[in-house]
């Protein structure tokens, strides 16, 4: 097939790329400022992992005043295929979006059970309150975990995670025999 020269694309091609050439050769662009040095603890929770231990720091709005608050949670003490040790932390977010001021405040907060690792929250069933997803650990001698949930039938300022309502997705992991 024959090609046709269009004046008016070819014109249209050659500012795009020049004005795409001119956006990534600026500084602004080309620096890539925003990456600084690493920082050491730059929100100053003082945290000291066991050794061996596995940490899972999850963010989420949990009390609703429009900035992400902390939870960190940790498992170690490995012994016969399972974590005997577990910890929550939940730190309320006393600064604001721009500036988060992460405070210790309780530990398994709202009724969350110590069965629960690996949290994470979102709201699964569209009720306006987020909901716990995690995992249970050790759940018998031939499962090793298993995914759990728990509905939040709180407020979205006083979320509460009752522990008998935990459901299990049916997603688990089996030990290897
Ligand atoms: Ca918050
Ligand atoms: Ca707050
Ligand atoms: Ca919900």
């Amino acid at each position: 097939m024959k090609a046709h020269y269009n004046p008016k694309r070819w014109r249209f091609s050659a500012a795009l790329l020049s004005l795409l050439t001119a956006i990534f050769l600026t500084p602004a662009f080309g620096q890539l400022d925003f990456f600084s040095e690493p920082l050491a603890d730059p929100f100053e929770l003082g945290l000291s992992p066991h050794p061996g231990g596995s940490m899972f720091p999850t963010l989420a709005d949990i009390d609703s005043d429009g900035d992400l608050d902390l939870f960190v949670g940790e498992k170690w003490n490995y012994s016969s295929g399972c974590f005997t040790e577990t910890s929550l932390d939940f730190y309320r977010n006393e600064g604001n979006s721009d500036c988060p001021d992460f405070q210790l405040e309780a530990s398994y907060p709202f009724g969350i059970s110590e069965e629960a690792t690996n949290i994470k929250f979102v709201d699964i069933n569209g009720d306006g309150l987020l909901d716990l997803f995690g995992r249970k650990d050790c759940v018998s001698p031939t499962v090793e975990g298993a995914f759990i949930c728990i509905l939040n039938t709180g407020t979205a300022t006083e979320p509460v995670f009752d522990a008998g309502d935990i459901l299990y997705a049916p997603l688990v992991s089996t030990r290897k025999a």
